[in-house]
Formats: structure tokens, C-alpha cells, sequence
């Protein structure tokens, strides 16, 4: 296996650490033991834990209004898969990585996989994009893709979609997320119901090409680009189009995608009640599909969403195992770093989610205990999971302290002189 970090010296500077890493997992065992946890279990769950990173995300995001490229930026999927392989080796937790299409231009599809598969990793989501206009393209999606009002335009929007598919089939993908900008920008532009109609017309051609062990992500999002009304705007008409396509047919939630203070955890609990929930694209905000580091603003939301999650692992939901994903765009920081911090933070809240007292919590909601039913919650979110999640990462090879790992193998001034500034090929636009 190629080693994206060398192994050796990930050792050395575990071996720093691993003495006082030791006695906090102990005290911390000792802590948990006498509410009945056993800290081994939930290394384990850490250590099972999947998260897939985006390949836009390898490379500095930017906004509408500027990119700041950064030094040794990722030129093409391969440059990605290399940055993809490191956040993985140092936090144990991303093996999956989720491509982007036309964004990843591949030629052979077999040698990217045979690439990835050297280091290690393997494939998420497949993204398609019809938001966009690609050079040397018949139609413009200026007024839509898949609900576009002429039909060759959708035609176009599908044929991309399913080629998509077929790109994700040879990389052994199994789910393919669907997101378009379609809407509009003036009250009156667009007629809801048609355009809704035209979209699911589109989507059941999609649907019905999807091979049998995969499933079609439909992503919803309230505005951008467009800002008056969007044919997925939310999670109703998301629930809706999925309900109409069929069963392998699942909502995505991306956490930006809502209006503020929109309560996310019980969007959650519902799309796992009607076997409706396909995946996440985390991320947080403060306004609106910022994009900004995975609980970076809003920890206690994730892990109220996580606490979603793994009740329903606890209750053994039927139909319930959504992807883990990551969607982020990172302006000022190293993208390696924020989506290994990011990694990092949705684990913790899955780990402090499966700390919670759920008999008491049950018992609390059943005899309207509001006040205790909030502090059980709040007794589990307190908690400093950490040396929970650096003993998985040591466990599996990874790094105790990832960031300090990655700043000491000098990997990014390496990129640099062998990744010349190119502008990069990653969006402007997550
Ligand atoms: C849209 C979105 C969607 C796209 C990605 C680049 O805002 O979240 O997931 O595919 O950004
Ligand atoms: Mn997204
Ligand atoms: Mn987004």
C-alpha cells in the first residue's frame, strides 16, 4: 500500500503522545464505567466510523466574489485522490472519497480506481452537475436542467446523469447525488407545479437506470442560484420527488441548506421514519450554505442530529444506513486540515450521541421530565470524547494528533514545488 504520509514517522510522533494519551483514555474509561459504558465499545464504533470527503473539497472553494488559491493546490482527481489518501491515513476515518462530475475529468476510469485502490481508498457518492455550463456544450442550463421548459435540455441533464452513473459503476460507487439549481428569480417566472412535473419526469429516467445495489441522493436547498423559488427547495418537495421515484430513491440532507434556525434533527427523524434518508453533506453556517468547517458554529446541532442517528441504530430502524459526507469549501485555511479537523468533529458527535443514557432519556419523554430529558442530553454533549477518538486513530495506524502529524511531514510545501500554481480545478462553488 502507498503511504501517503510515511508511516514511520507518524510513529514518532505518536510515540510522543501515547504516554499521557494512555492515562486520560484510562481515567476517561474509569469515568464512563460507572454510568455502565464501556470505553472499548465506543473505540470500536470510533474506529468503524466511515465519513466520505468531497474532491472539491481538496482545493481552496473561493465565493462568488474570489478564490485565494493556496500553495500546492490539487490539479486534477489524482492530485485529489493523494490529498484525499492523507486526511484518511491521519484521521482513520475517511476511506471514501466522492467525486465530482465534469469537475473530474477522468480518461480511464480503471486506472483512477487502480490509483485510489494503491492508497487505499475507495469511492462514495457520485456528484453530477447540471448547474453549470462546460465548455463546448449543445444547451445552456441558464434557465434550468432537469425541469428545463425544452425538452432537449433536460435530454442533455439526463444523459449527463446517467453517464454519471455509469462513470460511478466503474469506480464502484453505489449512490448517485443529485442536486440542481434549478428555480427562479421573479415571482412569475416559472409555473411550481410544471416545473416540479418536468423534474420528476426527468428523474424517473435517471431512477430507472440505476443498477440494482445503488441509490439516487436527491439534495435539497433552499436558494442559490436561484433566489425567488428552487424545485427542490426543501425537504417536502425532496421527500416528495423521493416518495414518487421509489424506494431506492432517498433525500440528502446537506446541513446549509436550510433557513436559519430551521430545526435539522427533526427533518432527520422524519426522513428516518419514511425510509427516506439517503445521506448527509456536513458542514455549518452561519447564514446559509456557507460552507464553513463541519461544527465549527453549531456543535451541539450536530450532535443533536447525530443523536437522531443513533437512535435509530439503537432502535434498529428498518432501512436505516445513510452516507456520511462532507461539503465543505475552504477559503482560508488548508483544505487538508479543515476537512481532517471537520472528519474529526462529525465522529466526535456520533461518539458523544452513542454516549447517551437512552433508557433515561426514554424513561424522561415518557413522564414529560422536559428539564432531565434536556440534561441527559446535555451530560452526554459535555463529555470530552477525545481520547476516545485519538486511541481509534492510534489503533488504526492513524495519527494522535493529526494536525501536528501533517504540519511536521512538510506534505503541503512538497505539493507545492511538485503542483505549480495552475489556479487549480476546483470550483468556486460548493
Ligand atoms: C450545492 C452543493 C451540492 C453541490 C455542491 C458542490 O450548494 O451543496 O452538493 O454538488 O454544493
Ligand atoms: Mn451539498
Ligand atoms: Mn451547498
Amino acid at each position: 500500500m502507498k503511504e501517503a504520509i510515511p508511516s514511520a514517522l507518524i510513529a514518532e510522533q505518536n510515540e510522543k503522545l501515547a504516554r499521557d494519551l494512555h492515562k486520560d483514555y484510562d481515567a476517561l474509561g474509569e469515568k464512563l464505567s460507572r454510568t455502565g459504558l464501556d470505553i472499548e465499545q465506543l473505540t470500536a464504533r470510533a474506529q468503524a466510523f466511515e465519513l466520505a470527503v468531497p474532491s472539491w473539497g481538496a482545493g481552496t472553494g473561493g465565493t462568488r466574489f474570489a478564490r485565494f488559491p493556496g500553495v500546492g493546490e490539487p490539479r486534477n482527481i489524482f492530485e485529489k485522490v493523494e490529498d484525499c489518501a492523507v486526511i484518511h491515513q491521519l484521521s482513520g476515518c475517511t476511506p471514501l472519497i466522492s467525486p465530482h462530475f465534469p469537475w473530474d475529468q477522468v480518461e480511464d476510469f480503471s486506472e483512477l480506481k487502480q490509483y485510489a485502490d494503491s492508497y487505499g481508498m475507495g469511492w462514495g457518492s457520485v456528484n453530477s452537475n447540471t448547474f453549470q455550463d462546460q465548455p463546448g456544450q449543445t444547451h445552456s442550463y441558464k434557465y434550468g436542467s432537469l425541469s428545463h421548459t425544452a425538452e432537449a435540455v433536460r435530454e442533455q441533464a439526463v444523459a449527463h446523469n446517467l453517464a454519471c452513473i455509469e462513470w460511478g459503476r466503474q469506480l464502484d460507487s453505489k449512490a448517485l447525488t443529485v442536486w440542481v439549481g434549478d428555480g427562479s428569480n421573479h415571482p412569475g417566472q416559472q409555473h411550481f407545479q410544471r416545473a416540479f412535473e418536468r423534474y420528476l419526469d426527468s428523474a424517473r429516467t435517471i431512477y430507472s437506470a440505476l443498477p440494482d445495489d445503488w441509490e439516487m441522493h436527491i439534495e435539497h436547498k433552499m436558494f442559490e442560484p436561484a433566489f425567488y423559488s428552487t424545485v427542490i427547495q426543501d425537504w417536502g418537495s425532496n421527500i416528495l420527488a423521493a416518495m414518487e421515484l421509489g424506494d431506492k430513491c432517498k433525500s440528502l440532507v446537506d446541513l446549509g441548506h436550510h433557513a436559519p434556525n430551521v430545526n435539522i434533527e427533526m427533518i432527520v427523524s422524519r426522513l428516518i421514519q419514511f425510509k427516506k434518508l439517503g445521506g448527509f453533506h456536513f458542514n455549518d453556517s452561519k447564514y446559509g450554505d456557507d460552507d464553513l468547517d463541519s461544527g465549527s458554529l453549531h456543535p451541539y446541532q450536530q450532535f443533536l442530529i447525530f443523536n437522531e442517528l443513533v437512535d435509530a441504530e439503537y432502535r434498529q430502524q428498518d432501512g436505516f444506513g445513510p452516507d456520511y459526507m462532507l461539503d465543505q469549501s475552504h477559503n482560508v485555511t488548508d483544505p487538508i486540515e479543515s476537512l481532517i479537523n471537520s472528519a474529526v468533529e462529525v465522529q466526535r458527535s456520533y461518539i458523544k450521541a452513542l454516549v447517551v443514557d437512552r433508557e433515561a432519556l426514554n424513561s424522561y419523554q415518557e413522564n414529560n421530565d422536559a428539564l432531565m430529558a434536556s440534561n441527559t442530553l446535555k451530560a452526554a454533549f459535555n463529555i470530552d470524547v477525545s481520547p476516545i477518538l485519538a486511541m481509534a486513530r492510534l489503533r488504526g495506524k492513524g495519527a494522535i494528533d493529526p494536525i501536528a502529524v501533517y504540519r511536521a511531514s512538510g506534505y503541503r510545501a512538497e505539493t507545492g514545488k511538485k503542483r505549480p500554481a495552475s489556479g487549480g480545478s476546483s470550483s468556486g462553488i460548493v
